[in-house]
């Protein structure tokens, strides 16, 4: 037993047969031997004597005898191996110290082997040392950042609280001065709206004076009846308001009423009061778009036209107002006191208007009472507006922040450097993209949001796996999903993508975030 401990402890097997495991060398000890499982005994002579005693193979370790034996390569400056016993003397080298076949038929290539190993050991272990020390500042890093949120979560929350109380403060005050204002602005344009009305009317007598007016032009001989010659005379003439197929129509079918003719000069009179309103409404929108001066306007119907009608307005209480230059006219009159909506759903609807060469309309003034109160508002509402945009603000960098620190990023912060970078690894077919904490896709198609940490193989670090899922939907396939298998690296880096079922993408990604702690130096030169 002492000499079996000293041979392995000096790397040697010269005290058991060949391809003997060394862990099993006290079965070769003694003068009998007894099969591994146990189940016979024999004299030592018949270990290795090509022919197959036992059940377990345990007494031909180097023949090729049993078929379910393992031949043990030494393999000395390199690392021992079980091999299939089927393989020995098969006149293949398996072993790199060449023991698996007879007479020196292989050379010995353990020590460069060995020395390979080492090196590639060593260079993984260096990099994981780099690795690790890239870690140290991740969680550096990390760990400040978490600091600087939590900090910040605080101060934006106290800023959102009195930024609210401000907007709450200011929406009441609106509110309160919304009610009178709307309510004047009402009054007013029913007052409006009837003098307008009024105006209308009084137009349209005009217009009846004006045609019984040019109804005297046609009766010639002033007898008070209109003959048939008189009114084909009138629509020959260059002046005629009345259009001569008209006239003639009227005469030909033998009924010449008076009345009627008059009520014909009228309409004519008012078409043409009309057409001249379109035509003035439309040159005065064009001088306005020239003058670059887009405002918000009052509109209402223009009332029929009288004499006075391009100097004079009506305040509410029937006076006359004085028309005010066009730079105070900011009001809107039917959208008080709403949102900024309806704000530019009135400037789209004045753009549409502009296509429409149609509708007459005109700018509304209000009485100074009423155009006060809405100043009021008008000031109420921006004050709100500009608390609500600052308040918005608040709130916004509060979500974010609280957002960003509801992020798993590691026991020691140590994956929070990789939030807000992304990774590109091309194969032959695609191109995977991975961004930490956000997503990863294939040539642009996403395969998976981030989700959540899984453990890894070990079943016991945390943070070994990510999985981003809910990714776009696959054709007869689940939603696309990615597992990303961290593993230490100096640098950050996707290794591997892989599909290994459909829709189901599997990454290996390099980092320094996965990095432990190197075993020291010398642990690597026992191992080997
Ligand atoms: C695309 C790719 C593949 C995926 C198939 C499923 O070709 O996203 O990875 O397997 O769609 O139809």
């Amino acid at each position: 037993m002492l000499v079996l401990l000293l041979a392995l402890l000096l790397g040697t097997v010269c005290c058991i047969p060949r391809g003997a495991d060394p862990k099993k060398a006290n079965l070769y000890t003694g003068s009998q031997f007894h099969c591994g499982d146990g189940s016979q005994s024999f004299p030592m002579e018949y270990v290795n004597d090509d022919y197959c005693d036992c059940n377990d193979g345990s007494d031909e370790p180097g023949t090729a005898a049993c078929s379910n034996g393992s031949f043990y390569c030494v393999n000395k400056h390199f690392k021992g191996q079980l091999i299939s016993s089927s393989r020995v003397d098969d006149g293949i080298c398996d072993c790199c110290d060449g023991s698996d076949e007879m007479g020196g038929q292989c050379s010995n290539n353990c020590k460069e082997l060995g020395t390979h190993t080492a090196e590639a050991a060593k260079k993984i272990r260096r990099e994981q040392a780099i690795g690790f020390q890239t870690r140290l500042a991740y969680v550096t890093d990390g760990k400040t950042a978490k600091a600087r949120r939590d900090q910040d979560i605080s101060v934006f929350a106290t800023e959102e609280e009195t930024l609210r109380a401000e907007l709450e403060e200011r929406q009441a005050y609106k509110e309160q001065v919304e009610g009178p204002a709307k309510e004047a602005k009402e009054t007013a344009k029913a007052a409006l709206e009837k003098v307008e009305a009024e105006k209308r009317e009084a137009g349209k007598e005009k217009n009846r004076a004006a045609a019984e007016l040019e109804l005297g032009r046609i009766d010639k001989d002033n007898n008070g009846e209109i003959s048939a010659d008189e009114l084909l005379d009138y629509g020959k003439s260059e002046d005629s308001l009345l259009p001569y197929e008209e006239v003639a129509e009227m005469v030909e079918g033998g009924e010449i009423e008076t009345a009627t003719i008059v009520d014909m000069i009228q309409t004519q009179i008012q078409n043409k009061r009309e057409e001249q309103e379109r035509f003035d409404a439309e040159e005065k929108k064009k001088e306005e778009k020239r003058a670059k001066k887009p405002r918000l306007r009052d509109i209402v119907p223009t009332p029929a036209p009288d004499e006075n009608s391009d100097e004079e307005l009506w305040g509410e209480d029937g006076k006359i107002i004085e028309k005010a230059p066009l730079d105070e006219f900011d009001v809107d009159l039917d959208d008080l006191g709403d949102s900024e909506d309806d704000y530019e759903e009135m400037e789209d609807e004045e753009e549409d208007e502009s296509q429409d060469p149609a509708p007459i309309r005109n700018t509304v003034e209000y009485d100074p009472e009423t155009q006060k109160l809405i100043e009021v508002f008008n000031e109420a509402e921006s004050l709100y507006n500009e608390a609500k945009s600052r308040h918005d603000g608040a709130k916004r960098q509060l979500e974010d922040v609280q957002k960003l620190s509801n992020l798993d990023f590691g026991s020691d912060e140590e994956f929070f450097v990789l939030k807000g970078q992304c990774f590109e690894l091309r194969d032959d077919q695609y191109k995977y993209k991975l961004c930490p904490f956000d997503r990863s896709d294939q040539d642009g198609t996403n395969i998976g949001k981030w989700d959540s940490w899984e453990k890894g193989a070990d079943g016991v670090n945390k943070y070994n796996v990510m999985m981003y899922t809910k990714g776009n939907s696959c054709w007869q396939g689940p939603q696309r999903s990615t597992r990303v298998d961290a593993m230490c690296g100096p640098e950050n880096q996707i290794m591997s993508a892989s599909e290994p079922a459909k829709c189901e993408y599997a990454y290996v990604f390099a980092t320094p975030a996965a990095c432990t702690k190197v075993q020291d130096e010398d642990e690597i030169h026992d191992e080997l």
